[in-house]
């Protein structure tokens, strides 16, 4: 075998370049690796022979993986590739582990992008998604992924989102979906609705202008029904980052806090019967409120504003803002003062002003807050902006009050009560039960928990989406569809360029007959969050065929999801709707769980640095090449080009590499080791060249290994040979170590760390120089299990090499090889033997041995027993891993 050792990696065969040694010669019979041949091959035979189909009724035991299913939104990109790739590997490791594995794809097929290319490229936004969906999917299957194509899904068509008009209808009967007036985002040009997404620094994306807030009535699910529960159950995914549960926990925001009433004055000496409640998390500093703020939808402020214009004025301009959180943040701090005053609870005679604020939102804790400038940063712009007090009340332990002042910055750290009366010295939670308590007697504050997290609205005022089943009868009010009248589909000949929304225009799509009296109505012309398709796709898998939205027997095997895949942009709405979407199905009867995915990865992006021109263009990584002076210069005209940081690959700054030509060029082994090599899957992941290029080079070397051998080797199945040469049994020692270690990494899913191990077994292997005693029959060994451990990763090129190694079985069919316990090395550590302090001897023993079994074996020791001589044996002293001293 000596011919092929010592192959050098860094030989450089570029793809084109490699050329085979003549073939003819029985022994010397050997085929270059053509990474297309091979790969279309396999791909094909998977294919025909079905080996990748999930079976419904098995009695192996289940393993869910699932990545992200994509948007179709024109070609696969690289983040895909790494994206599946990882599913992929852990797919093919767990079917050789003998599991019934489930991993299937499909398409996230509506939303706004194909509503835009319709307007743009006047396509249709179904032929659009439907085009782009035939390019991905044969982008995907180039990869080689083992998905179970059969279970295919595709969220526009009407065989999915029939059942998702079924499931809103249930939700429906059981209060979980309901319609309420609540605000949302005007665009006043484009008559539209827009989500805060579409609204970029306070305007329209697509019209410019000035976004406007206005009341609509909006079909909404009631998330917050399980705002507990969603939060309480994030202990329990111990295989999430903590990073996604910290993310979904501050979402969900439960916040313990007190409402307090304030009594009200009318500032002249007059009472108001009414009281002002506000909502509080930091009671401890009420004696630092130095005045009130009401949200501009306050029933108070609007009570006020009907007979004050310039309130009315006020309240206007505050409503033109967008509604997102981060946009009210922005805002300057505005208040506009009203003519009540509120009674401070405690000291008497203390009357607070009370403005309206742009600040305060209606829709959390009591739409109204008492203000406390020294310790909350708003309160401190807004107190400055209008002149009002700043009293500190909170100080950090080591001052006294006297020193305590605030200047431009609020204080929000820990501290002790000052400056409050029968308070201070408390800390902040003394402090704060003691105001609960007190507040609680006088009938004027109650503990009570809030939640940032919202009910969910799912009106989208789009043509690309699924039709909300719902039909207005002016006799008859809010009507279901019917069950037997679903899907409700879309209408073919949609106009999408006129401003508002396109079902609503259509002619005639929303006249209906209503269901229960005859007479004409209305349809619903809002289509669903596209969220919505997403929220139960995982689940659908389980029974694509199904009549009814979801099979319960097919769920009860599948679910919950073992491993999810996906990127950290999901990391809360996603995730935390279809963890919700999962216990709104539980409580209508459809399933018996409540945590969707038990195991979730967040894979880093794939990063690549930026070129400009000298004009400051963005420049694909083909347009610019290494200069004479070796710095980068544009192809073309070998102009200097600016190198940027390495970032996340985006269109727009032209910093991608198409997985496309980087498979027609190398394959798509190749580009899937790259993918796995280089970082663990947290982490990012820089495209490069070099590292391309080392992927390639590995897997050529991998052909030759086993290529070369292949017909000298012994048969599969020949016996075990009864004596090994030294070097052969150290060759067992490492195939046999590398299994273990091979399969702890992918157990973990510390793929590079695999791949790491597995090129070193090819090099323990090329050691292996063939002539002692059973070095023929351990160097079939190591490859049959090196082919295997690099299966799942680079399954195209370990198929055909299987083949060549004489195995009759698919290697995506065989099973993960198994490593001979008595072959593992294990760490030893040499004790000195002492007798009475003096060195007797020494052992060799299993590093960490226990006590017991170390002093057993030095009392066994020769050189001990006769030191000891037959004398009575006092104390035997072990020092683990060092020493035994035997005191007689
Ligand atoms: C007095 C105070 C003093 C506050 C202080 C903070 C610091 P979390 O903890 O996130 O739940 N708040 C209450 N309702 C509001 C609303 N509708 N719009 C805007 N802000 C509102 O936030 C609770 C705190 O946010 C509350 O505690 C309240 O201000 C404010 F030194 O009350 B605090
Ligand atoms: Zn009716």
């Amino acid at each position: 075998f000596r011919r092929w050792q010592g192959v050098a990696e860094h030989a450089s065969f570029a793809p084109a370049s490699f050329t085979s040694p003549a073939t003819g010669s029985k022994n010397t019979a050997m085929a270059r690796y053509n990474a297309k041949t091979v790969e279309r091959k396999w791909q094909e035979t998977w294919e025909s022979r079905c080996c990748f189909r999930a079976e419904n009724q098995s009695l192996r035991e289940k393993y869910y993986v699932l990545e992200m299913f994509p948007y179709p939104s024109g070609r696969i990109h690289m983040g895909h590739v790494r994206n599946y790739t990882l599913g992929d590997v852990i797919a093919r490791y767990k079917k050789a582990r003998g599991f019934n594995v489930l991993h299937p794809m499909g398409w996230d097929a509506f939303g706004m992008p194909a509503e835009n290319a319709a307007i743009e490229h006047a396509v249709h936004p179904a032929t659009w998604t439907h085009d782009n969906i035939a390019t991905m999917q044969s982008g995907l299957k180039s990869m080689g992924l083992s998905y179970d194509w059969s279970r295919e899904l595709t969220t526009c068509d009407a065989s999915y989102f029939r059942h998702e008009q079924k499931l809103f209808l249930d939700f429906y009967a059981k209060g979980l979906a309901y319609r309420r007036e609540s605000w949302v985002n005007w665009d006043p040009v484009d008559n539209t609705v827009l989500a805060n997404e579409q609204v970029i620094d306070g305007r329209g994306w697509r019209s410019g202008a000035v976004v406007e807030k206005r009341k609509l009535p909006q079909w909404m699910l009631r998330i917050t029904a399980y705002s507990d529960d969603l939060l309480d159950s994030l202990k329990r995914l111990d295989r999430w980052p903590d990073r996604v549960r910290l993310m979904q926990e501050n979402w969900i925001g439960r916040s313990q806090g007190l409402r307090i009433w304030f009594d009200l004055a009318d500032g002249r000496g007059g009472d108001r019967d009414d009281r002002l409640e506000v909502f509080t998390t930091r009671h401890d500093t009420i004696f630092g409120a130095t005045f009130c703020a009401l949200s501009p939808n306050h029933p108070l402020a609007e009570e006020l504003a009907a007979g004050d214009p310039a309130l009315a004025a006020f309240i206007a301009e505050c409503n033109s803002t967008g509604t997102s959180e981060e946009a009210i943040e922005k805002a300057e701090k505005k208040g506009y003062r009203i003519p009540l005053v509120a009674k401070h609870p405690f000291i008497e005679g203390r009357e607070l002003p009370i403005y309206v604020a742009n600040f305060v939102l209606m829709d959390y804790g009591a739409g109204a807050i008492f203000g406390c400038p020294g310790h909350d940063q708003r309160d401190l712009d807004f107190a400055r902006k209008y002149d009002l007090d700043v009293i500190p009340v909170i100080a950090p332990t080591p001052l006294g009050p006297s020193d305590f002042t605030i200047d431009d910055e609020a204080y929000t750290g820990d501290g002790v009560a000052i400056n409050s009366q029968f308070l201070d010295g408390m800390v902040i939670d003394d402090a704060k039960r003691t105001i609960a308590e007190r507040l609680a007697e006088q009938g004027a504050g109650e503990v009570t928990i809030t939640y940032r997290l919202r009910d969910w609205g799912i009106s989208r005022q789009r043509y690309w989406g699924c039709p909300i089943p719902i039909i207005y009868c002016d006799d008859c009010g809010v009507l279901p569809v019917p069950i037997d009248q679903l899907p409700v589909t879309l209408p073919e000949d949609v106009v999408l360029d006129a401003p508002g929304n396109p079902l609503d225009h259509h002619p005639t799509w929303k006249h209906v007959v209503c269901p229960q009296c005859g007479s004409k109505a209305l349809r619903e012309t809002d289509t669903f969050d596209t969220f919505m398709d997403s929220s139960w796709y995982f689940m659908r898998f389980t029974c694509p065929q199904a009549d009814s939205p979801i099979d319960s027997d097919a769920a009860r095997y599948w679910l919950p999801v073992d491993q999810y895949i996906g990127g950290i942009e999901h990391a809360v709405l996603h995730l935390l709707y279809s963890r919700f979407f999962a216990r709104a199905l539980r409580d209508c009867g459809y399933i018996d769980f409540d945590e969707p995915f038990a195991g979730l990865l967040t894979q880093g992006m794939v990063t690549h640095p930026t070129y400009r021109d000298s004009d400051g263009k963005w420049l694909f990584p083909h347009q610019v090449r290494t200069g004479d002076d070796g710095g980068l210069v544009h192809v073309d005209n070998g102009a200097t080009v600016t190198v940027g940081r390495s970032e996340k690959m985006s269109k727009s700054r032209k910093n991608v590499v198409d997985p496309e030509a980087i498979i027609d060029s190398y394959g798509a082994d190749t580009a899937r080791l790259f993918m796995l090599s280089d970082s663990p899957p947290e982490r990012d992941l820089e495209w490069n060249e070099t590292g391309i290029e080392g992927a390639w080079r590995y897997l050529n070397r991998l052909w030759r290994m086993v290529a070369e051998p292949a017909r000298e080797l012994p048969p599969p199945d020949a016996p075990q040979p009864d004596a090994f040469s030294n070097a052969a049994m150290a060759a067992r020692r490492a195939i046999h170590g590398a299994i273990v270690e091979t399969t702890g990494d992918l157990e973990r899913f510390h793929f590079n760390r695999a791949v790491a191990r597995i090129r070193e077994l090819s090099n323990d292997l090329s050691r292996l120089d063939g002539s002692g005693d059973g070095e023929a029959w351990v160097l079939r060994e190591g490859l049959d299990v090196l082919v295997r451990l690099i299966g799942p990763m680079t399954p195209h090129i370990a198929e055909e090499l299987w083949q060549m190694l004489g195995h009759e079985a698919l290697l995506a069919e065989s099973p993960w090889p198994e490593a001979d316990q008595s072959l593992l090395v294990v760490d030893t550590v040499t004790l000195a033997l002492q007798v009475n302090g003096k060195l007797r001897g020494t052992l060799e023993l299993a590093k960490d041995s226990d006590k017991q079994a170390i002093e057993s074996a030095a009392l066994a020791d020769d050189g001990v027993i006769r030191a000891i001589g037959g004398k009575a044996i006092r104390r035997v002293v072990v020092v683990p891993n060092r020493i035994v001293n035997v005191v007689i």
